[in-house]
């Protein structure tokens, strides 16, 4: 096709670029008019809440992209070194409403909706959660893209386009169903397909060696499925830049047989476009567990060799040589997920590029940098070699050459130290061999980092011991997670965003969150303090309906909501939480009515979701449910406590919830939680921490003070020695555990026998999780914070200084650290002005 001449170009852009957003009411209402009519066939008499939502969503994304082209433009001609964040997660939520807070349109679009019939929540609830992730990995993904466009850095996600992302939860008599997340099902304004934008990937095949060139092969393979990119923008607050997050998506158009089609096998014919697309068709379920599928290899392997013909296709638009290729690209690994992208890379420049291995290796590794997420031993990805082999097989024999010469090195170093060499070796002798994924990374990376300071100690004195003392104290560096203030502060939570643009003066702390520290200043105003706590009463107010349209269950806003939300594992305990309400339900019992009556009034409220194939999780929930249903209707005991669960945790229902906690739960035994982000958010958002001295907990303490936070359980240091106790020895339960555990046989929430294997892996199955010994102090905790809630001046005094103290947990914190010391890039501020053209 023929290109306009570059002058023509130019002007055209120019005119283009200059021209601001629009904002007068009257251009919107047109521009969701007209995407009504045109774009859906509708008119303004025939168009529901659906329509109304998707031609607002289409209006927006039309200023979207204006900003996104100009965004990519400008850093193209700055040639500005970029970030890229491999995610195999992006847990992303809704768009509508972050987007026209970053837009500063909210007001124009509430007003245009309102002139046709709408509100605008209502129409903002008419969108769907993007939901490609699980928990905590894939929304910490979403937060730092967000935080790179808010803060200017020329900064990419890339990840997979699931067709089904994280499975809908019902629940049904108690137990767990899960249910397809057909998402795609009513059309997504905000991806925009780019059919131009395809790379081949090959599986299997075989190995031809280029007798020319020892470094080099070829691959030969038919088996090559087409990775298509659809692009997410990503709109920064109060800033022209627009990130981007390029997801991939398995094409399937050029795998139709039309051989096989004419000679009437029309089975056959669309045979290979069924396996491409089950490749991108599925976000594996499991949160903090391997699976060890061939599936998700395949899916891993289509993620990270788009990605990389895509980044090396950009650089190489710039004209310099792959040797520069570290000056203008980073790339961070979101754990081992995009190992593969270190062999790929290596593939490229060996067989395409022509590079010889020292040079290859040099580029890879000061490309690429690696955050480890979890020592749990179930979550550590390792692939078999016979897998990788026949999938994979020039992969393979470059990862055997990585660990050849890594191994070469180390033995010079450290000579005879055989087992050492057995330890740190990228390939596990067992059988039949496997890769070490995380070695590999740790490897291919010129810095590695844990997500809380606690947790990069620990991988520094586990897993990575050895790969410290061989690489070197200054590659193994903590970088604290954070999240976003846009949605986890300003969307989310309203009412106290208000309050804090009083304090602050103008609503710039959104991007500076360090100016919050300025409500200190107020924590002794009469009227500040009376806001602070009504704003918290309206979002107890809007969970308690949240609540009673998802159960059905009504619970009282005045009482104390306590709240544990997050995904269903053993080593997150809420087994343990809710043992204790069995146990505090005993209690209730034994009270006169009169006694009974003056007690706190409490709401236990959790929610999420377990692994479709975690057998345990799902008991917990339904052992949760049974426990409820008891509780609940039991009218001795009425509002002073009830228990609910709230079904089909998301982004979304995290936005309902987190600003309504008065204390949240993160009570993972000591050392097992990597960082937790959750509990950044239910801090920022007013509510007080009751958690054991584990992940960023431990900073979250030091930050806002020890009085405001109610820690409990035992210490990192102190499990490996529980643990060897009891593995060997019975654990005693105190009075209150026996009780809860009596209760529960004595089927008193229904048939005790199937919540027996819970009991059992306390009592038989070496209490790995340390309920025993932790319940205890647990119990007490509780009663403290009881007893701090009941002195309400006292209270909001902890909930005002928490919030003004959390600065350091902004995803702009970590996002600045990670630029400055890991990616060597600057924030460039694109203007419309600056194009220089
Ligand atoms: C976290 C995972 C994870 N750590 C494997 N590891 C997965 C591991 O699909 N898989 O195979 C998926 C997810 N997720 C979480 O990361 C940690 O448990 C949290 O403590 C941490 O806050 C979060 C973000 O760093």
């Amino acid at each position: 096709s023929q290109t306009k001449t570059p002058s023509k170009v130019d002007n055209m852009f120019q005119n283009y670029s200059h021209s601001e957003i629009a904002r007068d009411t009257a251009t919107i209402k047109n521009s969701v008019i007209m995407h009504l009519t045109a774009t859906f066939l509708r008119t303004p008499t025939s168009m529901d809440s659906g329509h109304a939502y998707l031609a607002s969503a289409f209006s927006v994304r039309d200023r979207l992209l204006q900003r996104w082209n100009l965004t990519n433009e400008f850093h193209d001609r700055m040639k500005a070194k970029r970030v890229y964040y491999m995610s195999l997660e992006f847990l992303i939520g809704r768009t509508f409403d972050n987007a026209l807070l970053a837009l500063d349109l909210r007001k124009e679009y509430g007003q245009t909706l309102g002139e046709v019939g709408f509100r605008l929540e209502d129409i903002i609830d008419e969108e769907r959660d993007a939901a490609l992730g699980n928990g905590g990995l894939g929304r910490l993904a979403a937060c730092y893209v967000d935080s790179m466009a808010c803060s200017d850095y020329p900064g990419w996600g890339y990840g997979l386009r699931y067709k089904y992302g994280m499975f809908q939860q019902q629940i049904l008599n108690g137990y767990q169903v899960e249910v397809p997340d057909c998402w795609l099902d009513s059309p997504n304004p905000w991806e925009f397909p780019r059919p131009d934008v395809t790379y081949p990937v090959k599986f299997y095949g075989h190995l031809v060696r280029d007798p020319n060139n020892d470094d080099r092969y070829i691959w030969e393979s038919n088996v090559v499925y087409d990775a298509m990119a659809f692009d997410v923008p990503v709109p920064g607050y109060g800033t022209t830049n627009v990130g981007n997050i390029r997801l991939w998506s398995c094409k399937t158009n050029s795998l139709f047989d039309l051989n096989k089609f004419n000679s009437g096998d029309y089975g056959g014919a669309t045979g290979g476009q069924v396996a491409a697309q089950i490749l991108t068709d599925v976000l594996y379920p499991n949160d903090n567990t391997n699976d060890g599928k061939e599936l998700r290899l395949r899916q891993e392997y289509l993620f990270c060799s788009a990605t990389m013909q895509d980044i090396i296709a950009r650089f190489k638009k710039t004209g310099r040589p792959m040797s520069e290729l570290p000056e203008l690209a980073a790339i961070q690994l979101n754990d081992t997920h995009p190992t593969l992208g270190v062999p790929e890379l290596m593939r490229i420049l060996l067989d395409e590029e022509e590079m010889s291995w020292d040079d290859a290796w040099e580029v890879t590794t000061r490309t690429f940098a690696f955050t480890n997420h979890t020592i749990l031993p179930e979550a550590m990805e390792k692939w078999p070699v016979p897998m990788l082999d026949k999938i994979l097989p020039r992969h393979m024999g470059i990862i055997y050459k990585i660990n050849l010469y890594f191994l070469q090195a180390v033995e010079k170093r450290f000579p005879g130290d055989r087992d050492l060499l057995r330890r740190i070796s990228i390939i596990e002798e067992s059988n039949p061999q496997q890769v070490r994924m995380a070695f590999l990374a740790c490897v291919g990376s010129h810095k590695v980092n844990g997500v809380a300071a606690i947790h990069s100690d620990i991988i520094k004195q586990t897993i990575f011991k050895d790969f410290v003392r061989i690489q070197g104290e200054d590659k193994f560096i903590n970088k604290t997670n954070g999240v976003s203030p846009r949605r986890w502060m300003n969307e989310c939570n309203p009412d106290m965003s208000d309050l804090i643009t009083d304090v602050v003066g103008d609503r710039s702390w959104v991007n500076d969150l360090a100016k919050v520290k300025k409500l200190e200043e107020r924590v002794a105003d009469e009227d500040f303090r009376r806001r602070w706590w009504d704003a918290k009463q309206k979002n107890k107010q809007r969970l308690a309906e949240y609540i009673l349209t998802t159960t059905g269950i009504q619970v009282n806003p005045n009482a104390l909501f306590d709240v544990q939300v997050k995904r269903i594992h053993e080593y997150k305990r809420q087994l343990m939480n809710i043992l204790s309400v069995i146990y505090r339900y005993h209690c209730l019992k034994q009270m006169t009515p009169e006694v009974r009556a003056k007690e706190l009034h409490r709401v236990v409220i959790f929610a999420g979701k377990a692994a479709s194939g975690y057998w345990v999780a799902k008991q917990v929930i339904k052992l949760i449910n049974a426990v409820a249903e008891v509780v609940n209707a039991d009218e001795e005991i009425g509002d002073v406590l009830k228990v609910v669960f709230i079904p089909d945790y998301s982004v979304t229902a995290a936005e309902y919830i987190i600003p309504a906690s008065d204390i949240s739960q993160h009570i993972s035994t000591a050392g097992t939680e990597a960082s937790g982000t959750s509990n950044m958010k239910f801090v920022l958002n007013g509510g007080i921490i009751l958690g054991t001295v584990d992940g960023a907990n431990i900073e979250i303490g030091e930050e806002i003070g020890e009085e405001q936070i109610f820690f409990f359980g035992c210490l990192a240091h102190e499990v490996e020695d529980f643990r060897h106790y009891l593995r060997f020895n019975q654990p005693k339960p105190d009075d209150a555990l026996q009780t809860a555990f009596d209760m529960i046989q004595r089927n008193t929430f229904g048939d005790g026998a199937i919540f027996q294997p819970l009991i059992d892996s306390v009592v038989r199955g070496g209490d790995v999780y340390l309920l025993s010994v932790d319940f205890p102090s647990y119990i007490q905790a509780h009663n403290a914070v009881e007893d701090a809630y009941r002195n309400r001046e006292e209270w909001i005094t902890k909930s005002i200084l928490s919030v003004a103290r959390m600065s350091k947990f902004s995803s702009d914190r970590s996002i600045q650290e990670y630029a400055e010391e890991v990616w060597n890039i600057e924030p460039v501020r694109v203007t419309s002005c600056s194009m220089g053209i």
